[in-house]
């Protein structure tokens, strides 16, 4: 593949990108030139920085609490993100097993592998970090498109227990005016836990409850998890038997472990077979109007030992090709993925299918966004999620989040208003907890706390044009959406370890508050034009600043003249937007953005067009491309809103258009 070099075994190896170096190898050892620093490795716990570490990827479900002394989560993307004098490489260590990485811990000078032998080990070519996981994600898979309700603000809790209990969730946002796209059913709308079942008691007719939440503007999403119940009278385990669907152990007899349903038998995923079976048992949820699965539990995680996963010996008989279970491991969680968002494809073929993930490998992305499973709502690990997030999305898997509010422990007011403030900037922003911790719906703490929620879900309303175009963008080329600050300054070191911050696109940098009782903060500016999202104070970067952020109103920095794509507030996606305003923070220089648009899911045609700031002396320039593409947005007004100065309605019909405007303040 273009702009990937596979790396042999043994031997001397330079790789080249032209006439420069880039990477030096003795077989699958890596060495390292001074000052060479080392980024990504998947879902990680620590901070941004991997260099000088040691990085396991083996999928586990960990005990509660994850903490920076953990290593390995749930899932396991084997990839590095190097760089050196501003310049960037990456190194993907290709094995669904085992992996150990010694990122020059042991010796400053040499990055060491430890797998099996069907490891591969390739350089993919720069030299910015776009290019990387441009081609990264050429090789190993691109985000799908998000059907735009996926965008929007979700809530789920362990569990929702009964229709009523769901109503009234639905109720509460919409009388509360909170915007809300998705509600979540756990394990316990099923009927003892067999996946694929409904209990008919809490939920007597799901089509029913589906479609009267769908009329208020409500998508339901449906957990699932690989452990098929061990029962005579269960279809899905005599149908998966009798075709001998289910992971073996040494000897040959189904293997079996004890998950929520009891004993279990484990779907043997890697089998392409296997997977269309699975798909298609999503009919009845499909039928129902579920609008997409929640993959748990898919390390797979085990209850005997508690939290332990499939021994190595295990056997996946794989349709005629068999593997131990060591070998393929850490896929395991991707394969169920991928027969989720097959079977909802095939099921569905005009809807883009919507899986959620806790575990997988490398390519993740093409199935499934991941959460980042159970983390706890504490202050540390909402500052956790930014580094947390900002590897992933070095890694390939852009479309990631982790449960806002935290899931296990009681939340408080501070800290679901904090966390609701960064998590409206996640990809996937989703409010979930754990069965007896203290609710943690928006309101659930009262005010001031409400409202600021309210408010900052109202502005994720109001970003989700300019979210959707960074997933469009995602989508082609892999460039994560919540971004470390590096991934568009690469030149600068100091925004190597600036790990407590990130921008969200390249036209907004986010620093998020992460103490209770604190209102300000330090704030890496990286070189450019920045304005204070909400006082419109002009910085110039790079610059080192003492950010004032009361409840509220968290330290948001846009990027001067790269217009921002606004909605106004809507309850829900599905209702039309009367207006787009492009928002237009001026300052020196020139600068633009795009935007995006399409019906918002399936495959019809789309359109796009570009603005572009300027600020000539006196004179800001805003000027808009004519529309391109097939798609034809609703009716609306079209407003240029320069922030400090003017709000002006814009004539037009998607043709070109050209506004100037006098700038009168000094900066
Ligand atoms: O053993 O389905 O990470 O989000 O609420 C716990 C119950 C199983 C783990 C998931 C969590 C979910 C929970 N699940």
């Amino acid at each position: 593949m273009d702009g990937v070099v596979r790396i042999e075994r043994s031997g001397r190896q330079a790789v080249r990108d032209g006439d420069r170096l880039v990477a030096e190898f003795d077989g699958y050892v890596k060495l390292r030139p001074d000052g060479e620093r080392y980024f990504g490795c998947g879902e990680r716990t620590a901070g941004l920085e991997k260099t000088r570490t040691r990085q396991v990827f083996w999928n586990v479900d960990p005990p509660a609490g994850h903490t920076a002394s953990f290593n390995n989560l749930y899932t396991s993307i084997p990839f590095v993100l190097c760089l050196h004098e501003g310049r960037a490489h990456g190194v993907f260590y290709d094995h669904p097993g085992r992996v150990e990485l010694d990122l020059a811990k042991a010796d400053p000078a040499r990055v060491t592998v430890s797998a099996a032998d069907e490891l591969e080990v390739s350089v993919v070519l720069g030299p910015t970090p776009a290019d990387v996981l441009d081609r990264y994600t050429a090789l190993t898979g691109r985000t799908p498109m998000p059907p735009l309700w996926a965008l929007g603000n979700q809530q789920s809790r362990w569990s929702y227990m009964d229709a009523d209990e769901l109503r009234s969730v639905a109720a509460e946002f919409r009388a509360r005016a909170i915007p809300c796209d998705v509600l979540y059913l756990d394990i316990d709308h099923m009927d003892g836990y067999r996946v694929f079942t409904w209990d008919r008691e809490r939920f007597p007719d799901p089509a029913g409850l589906i479609a009267e939440l769908r009329s208020q503007g409500f998508r339901v999403v449906v957990i699932t998890d690989p452990g098929v119940k061990v029962d005579e009278s269960y279809s899905l385990y005599v149908e998966g038997r009798d075709r001998g669907s289910f992971v073996l152990t040494r000897d040959g007899d189904e293997f079996q472990n004890v998950v929520w349903p009891g004993v279990c038998a484990f779907p043997d995923f890697t089998d392409p077979a296997v997977r269309e079976w699975w798909g298609d048992r999503h009919a009845g949820l499909v039928d129902a109007g579920v609008a997409g699965v929640w993959c748990d539990m898919n390390e797979p995680a085990l209850f005997v030992p508690w939290h332990s996963t499939m021994p190595e010996d295990a056997v996946h008989p794989g349709g005629g090709r068999a593997r131990l279970h060591g070998e393929v491991h850490n896929a395991y969680g991707s394969y169920m993925a991928q027969a989720a968002r097959e079977g909802l494809a095939r099921l569905r073929p005009d809807a883009r299918p919507f899986v959620i993930s806790r575990a997988g490998y490398a390519g993740l992305q093409r199935h499934a966004l991941q959460w980042t499973g159970d983390n706890s709502s504490w202050w540390e690990h909402l500052w956790m999620s930014m580094p947390q997030l900002q590897n992933l999305g070095l890694s390939g898997i852009a479309w990631a989040g982790v449960d806002v509010g935290g899931f296990f422990g009681d939340c408080d007011g501070e800290l679901l208003a904090r966390w609701t403030e960064f998590g409206v900037f996640q990809p996937f922003c989703r409010n979930h907890s754990a069965m007896e911790t203290a609710p943690q719906e928006p309101w659930a703490f009262g005010e001031p706390w409400e409202s600021v929620c309210r408010d900052m879900l109202a502005l994720r309303m109001q970003l989700l044009p300019y979210l959707y175009t960074a997933f469009e963008a995602c989508h082609r080329t892999g460039a994560p959406i919540l971004r470390p600050l590096l991934f568009d300054h690469p030149g600068d070191p100091v925004t190597y370890t600036a790990d407590d911050e990130f921008l969200v696109g390249s036209g907004l940098l986010v620093a998020p508050i992460t103490r209770p009782g604190v209102e300000h903060r330090h704030v890496y500016l990286p070189a450019g034009h920045w304005r204070q999202f909400w006082t419109n104070e002009l910085i110039e970067g790079p610059a080192h600043v003492l950010a004032h952020a009361p409840l509220g109103q968290p330290a948001i920095y846009a990027r001067c003249n790269t217009p921002i794509p606004m909605w106004p507030v809507l309850p829900h996606t599905a209702e039309i937007p009367a207006s787009l305003t492009w928002r237009v923070f001026v300052g020196p220089g020139a600068g633009s953005s795009s935007l995006y648009e399409d019906a918002g899911d399936g495959y019809g045609p789309s359109c796009s067009r570009t603005a572009h700031v300027e600020r000539d002396g006196e004179l800001v320039r805003f000027s808009l491309s004519a529309r391109s593409g097939a798609f034809v947005p609703p009716q609306r007004e079209t407003f240029v809103d320069f922030v400090g100065l003017d709000r002006v309605r814009l004539e037009e019909n998607g043709d070109a258009v050209v506004i100037e405007r006098v700038v009168t303040t000094d900066d």
